[in-house]
């Protein structure tokens, strides 16, 4: 099989939510020796596009988004040893998390491989996560840099409500708040307070090393 084949087959298989397909595949490219950011961005991610597209039209329902998600995760269990270089010095701690309301983890895990790959120290406190736990897991690990995730429109409101009760808590000049999703943008973060915003995972990481280093020259002045 090509590597163009393997390409095609993953972007088909994840499609249609064969997960069993979707790992050999994954894995047969990493055996080819692929690029496995080629594998991501060239198969997995425009599949799980495609598949939010057909959703909308109304040819995909929850089901179908599911199995895609699965398909999808199991492939990223498999790079993620790939794009996370071990050798990289640490930079901060990363606590990260998907909203309350919002379940959605595939592009917050992306993230996080990418911030541990720039030499994080990533946190993730999981998906549905209330204001509350946001607050008693900063209080307990002290992170650098607190992220929110949301890819609904109705639980982007979240990121006020969780800047506020960090605010309440006195925890709000402590940690840099970073914001992203698929719904979000720079206007959003703005508004609601953030300090930074980015669009994917690898500008998240950019940004965060870059506030990271205002900080401490602030600190340091
Ligand atoms: Co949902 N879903 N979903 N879904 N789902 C979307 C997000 C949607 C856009 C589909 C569509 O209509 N086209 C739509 C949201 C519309 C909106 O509000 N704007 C939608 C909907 C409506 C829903 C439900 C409401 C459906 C329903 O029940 N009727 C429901 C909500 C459940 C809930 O959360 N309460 C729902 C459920 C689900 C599943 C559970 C079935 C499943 C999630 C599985 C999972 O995550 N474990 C699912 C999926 C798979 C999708 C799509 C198809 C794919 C999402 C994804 O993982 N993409 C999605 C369609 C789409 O996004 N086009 C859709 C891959 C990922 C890598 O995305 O955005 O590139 P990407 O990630 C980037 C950035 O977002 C950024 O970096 C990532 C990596 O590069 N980023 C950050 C993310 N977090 C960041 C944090 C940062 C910085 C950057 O700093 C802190």
């Amino acid at each position: 099989m090509t590597n163009e084949e393997i390409l095609q087959q993953i972007y088909d298989e994840t499609l249609v939510g064969n997960k069993p397909a979707v790992v050999e595949l994954t894995t047969r490219g990493i055996e080819a020796k692929m690029d496995p950011n080629t594998l991501l961005f060239e198969a997995l991610i425009p599949a799980l596009e495609e598949v939010g597209a057909r959703f909308e039209r109304g040819d995909f329902f929850v089901p179908e988004m599911l199995i895609s998600g699965r398909a999808m995760t199991g492939a990223l269990e498999l790079l993620r040893p790939l794009l996370v270089d071990s050798g990289t010095a640490k930079v901060g701690t990363f606590l990260m998390g998907t909203v309350q309301g919002d379940v959605h983890d595939i592009g917050k895990n992306l993230v996080n491989i990418m911030l541990e790959g720039a030499g994080f120290d990533v946190i993730d406190i999981g998906v549905q996560v209330r204001p509350e736990t946001f607050i008693a897991a900063i209080e307990e690990h002290k992170p650098d840099v607190v992220g929110f995730s949301a890819f609904l429109t109705t639980t982007m409101p979240m990121f006020k409500a969780n800047i506020e009760a960090i605010e309440r808590a006195g925890l709000r000049d402590d940690v840099i708040i970073m914001v992203g999703g698929a719904p979000v943008t720079q206007e959003y973060a703005d508004v609601v307070g953030a300090d930074g915003y980015a669009a994917d995972a690898s500008s998240a990481t950019k940004r965060a090393k870059e506030l990271l280093l205002q900080r401490r020259t602030m600190v340091s002045v």
